[in-house]
């Protein structure tokens, strides 16, 4: 157990990266991620009590908008001190709507703590993190949350794991009892157990009672079966019969969870604080320091580095950036320069965060988390460094806007205002973008769901003081071709003085999806230089803009492959102009004969709701045009999982809330891009004419 911190005014020197553990606290929606953060501090004694999410009192759902939703609606660092390690979490939404700060919190930390429901199991946003994490070989660990609620089961929850995540998960901790009769944990590792301290402090390490010994004997053989695995020369002690201490167990593990071969699998219940010890243990002796995995980060031959992983643009506190210390230490007043910028930044003082408080300390070092107010132009993404190294700036890959509102200041003449809050929403929370709709003039909020817009519409006013209205949201249609075609145009004007000239025969040829996503390929065909090199480009550019808006509904073309096979120059009038224009009107021209089509965006849904609105909801679906995947009742609620047309889905919101009298809940997030079918794509045809029509006027 840790012992209370003594009383310390004098600022706290870097903590080394071998006593650091960074860890991203991580899951699906709901399923207790802020509960458990809450749960850690407290045990850990960095807080008095233990907070709840219903209350709005806990230490990282600090916002006001996050207590009036009770959800997590962006990251939240926090810190504690266990065994004489500091543990850096970062509290992340659960909400797919929410997500930039999720991916960009696994930027920065060498684990990830991934919460599950007890009832609930494996859900989507569960299922993307670990491909995340996959992808950016993070270790991991597993809690498995709410085993106090009815029809929790911690073993088939396991075994979900097994079969969805992987089957290197393997249980570290054992519940005793279930649902209501839930008693205790039980840790395997240590061969302790904990009992419930109905959201007191925990009490130190008990006997495990004898109800359970059979169960816990058969798990901790496979605990151990698993962890030797991985190690040879433990093996070998353990094939012949030695009794293997914790301690080289637990290093084994470690080394196992290092590389990702294992991924233990903890249990118990946050809002009670049952399971705290066990696992604050385990992510200590479990998952690995900076020291000992660190970063892909680079930071060339910098002595100082800093990544900045968050933004908050507060209009009267000013900017707070989150960093990690890439090459350090780090301390206050400090002068780094951007090399995306080429700006001086100035450190002034280096902060930990504990949600929205901060306290000032001396310095940061490697590996570390923590924050800095004040910076000038910098966004997230940014890497700062003593001097300037040429590195590459890493890529956080956050997901693309899916949807988009129109949207106007209520007031006339706050245009100003609401672009300004937007812009600085948007250093926030990459995802969300405000852009100026060419056709229409209108101004465009995009952003992951619907949720995270109206989020961001009441942030409007709170921090900047301006109201705007969202206007019925619109859909990101895109075309493509379904065959070949081919076009010649000759572009020309030859009337008295220089004239144009330009000419061009190109192919049109769908292009395959690469990877789900739809791209375009120019490929220079010509032979014998009928088009002398420096025109072809000027093709190539009229054709891109000649995209941007399909002639079907103004839509961007995409997923085509464009030859350009012959054509004709003049030695005196022709001009990069003049066959841009001939590129873009010969794709015009071939666009029309390739069979274009309209394509939509098809979402994957899942919504859980009172297993008696079942069929309410789903008749509903259907004639959204959605089409089920499939169907899990667990605990008195049913999941849904379906694909449907965005534009189908615009407004479910109120949809569902009337048929499951608010007590059903959904996410969803973009799969891929769909053929309109034919009934439904000429009304949007028409409409895109009409309006057109209308805006000319
Ligand atoms: N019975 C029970 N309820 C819990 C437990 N953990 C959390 N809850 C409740 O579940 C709800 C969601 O908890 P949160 O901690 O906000 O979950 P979260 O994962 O942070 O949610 P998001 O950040 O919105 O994704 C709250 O009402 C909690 O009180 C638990 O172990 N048992
Ligand atoms: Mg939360």
């Amino acid at each position: 157990m840790a012992e209370a911190t003594e009383e310390d005014t004098s600022p706290m020197p870097a903590t080394e990266p071998t006593k650091i553990r960074n860890i991203a606290v991580a899951g699906h929606r709901g399923v207790g991620k802020t509960s458990l953060v809450e749960a850690l501090l407290y045990e850990a004694e960095q807080t008095n009590r233990l907070g709840s999410v219903e209350q709005g009192t806990t230490v990282s759902d600090w916002d006001e908008h996050e207590q009036r939703r009770a959800m997590s609606l962006s990251g939240s660092l926090c810190h504690l001190e266990w065994k004489d390690r500091k543990i850096n979490l970062v509290d992340t939404p659960g909400d797919a709507g929410f997500q930039a700060d999720t991916f960009a919190a696994l930027r920065v930390v060498e684990g990830v703590l991934v919460v599950m429901s007890g009832v609930m199991g494996v859900e989507v946003n569960t299922a993307r993190i670990w491909k995340r994490a996959d992808e950016q070989e993070l270790s991991r660990v597993i809690f498995v949350n709410m085993l106090d609620r009815e029809r929790a089961d911690f073993f088939r929850v396991l075994e979900a794991a097994r079969q969805q995540l992987s089957d290197r998960c393997v249980a570290i901790q054992l519940p005793i009892g279930s649902e209501h009769e839930l008693t205790g944990i039980v840790d395997l590792l240590h061969m302790c157990a904990y009992m419930d301290p109905s959201g007191g402090r925990e009490g130190g390490p008990q006997p495990i009672p004898d109800s359970v010994a059979d169960l816990v004997q058969e798990q901790r053989e496979k605990l151990l079966d698993a962890v030797v695995e991985t190690d040879e020369e433990l093996m070998g002690r353990y094939l012949e019969g030695e009794e293997l201490d914790p301690q080289a167990v637990a290093d084994a593990l470690k080394q196992a969870v290092t590389r990702d071969e294992l991924y233990p699998v903890a249990c118990g219940v946050a809002t009670k604080n049952l399971g705290t010890t066990a696992l604050l243990d385990l992510l200590v002796e479990g998952v690995p320091s900076p020291a000992k995995k660190g970063t892909t980060i680079e930071f060339g031959d910098a002595k100082q580095g800093v990544f900045i992983f968050k933004t908050i643009a507060d209009p009267f506190t000013g900017r707070i950036s989150f960093f990690r210390v890439l090459a350090g230490p780090v301390s206050g007043d400090t002068t780094l320069v951007d090399p995306r910028t080429h700006a001086k930044e100035r450190l002034g003082q280096v902060l930990v965060m504990q949600g929205k408080d901060s306290e000032t300390v001396e310095a940061l070092g490697i590996g570390d988390l923590g924050a800095v107010a004040k910076l000038k132009d910098v966004v997230t993404g940014d890497v700062l460094v003593d001097h300037e190294v040429a590195v590459e700036p890493p890529h956080i890959d956050f997901p693309e806007p899916v949807m988009s509102f129109a949207v106007t200041p209520k007031a006339k003449g706050d245009e100003e205002k609401m672009a300004t809050g937007l812009r600085r929403l948007h250093e926030e929370d990459p995802t969300l973008l405000l852009r100026r709709d060419p056709q229409t003039g209108e101004q465009l909020l995009s952003g992951l769901s619907q949720m995270q817009v109206e989020v961001a519409v009441d942030r409007l006013q709170t921090r900047f003081h301006v109201e705007v209205e969202l206007h019925p949201p619109r859909v990101p249609y895109k075309e493509t071709i379904r065959k070949e075609a081919r076009a010649r145009h000759r572009y020309k004007k030859q009337t008295g003085g220089r004239g144009q000239f330009g000419d061009c025969a190109i192919v049109l040829e769908p292009l395959p999806a690469e990877d789900g996503e739809l791209g375009y390929e120019f490929v220079d065909k010509i032979v014998g230089g009928v088009i002398s090199q420096g025109y072809r480009p000027a093709v190539d550019k009229g054709i891109r803009e000649a995209m941007e808006h399909g002639e079907l509904a103004g839509a961007p073309v995409q997923g085509v492959r464009v030859l350009l096979v012959d054509g004709m120059e003049h030695n005196v009038d022709s001009s990069e102009m003049a066959f841009k224009i001939a590129g873009s009107m010969a794709f015009k021209e071939a666009y029309q004969q390739a069979d274009p089509v309209l394509l939509e965006p098809i979402m994957e849904l899942e919504v859980t709701v009172p297993d008696d609105t079942v069929g309410a909801v789903n008749g509903d679906l259907n004639s959204r045009r959605g089409r089920l995947q499939g169907m899990e009742p667990a605990g008195g609620m049913t999941t849904i999982k379906a694909e449907v047309p965005m534009a189908e889905i615009l407004t479910y919101s109120q949809a569902l809330t009337s048929m499951t009298g608010g007590r059903g809940d959904y996410s969803m997030h973009f799969l891929r891009y769909e053929e309109v079918p034919t009934h439904v794509a000429q009304k949007i045809i028409e409409q895109t004419k009409r309006e057109r029509e209308e805006a000319k006027v």
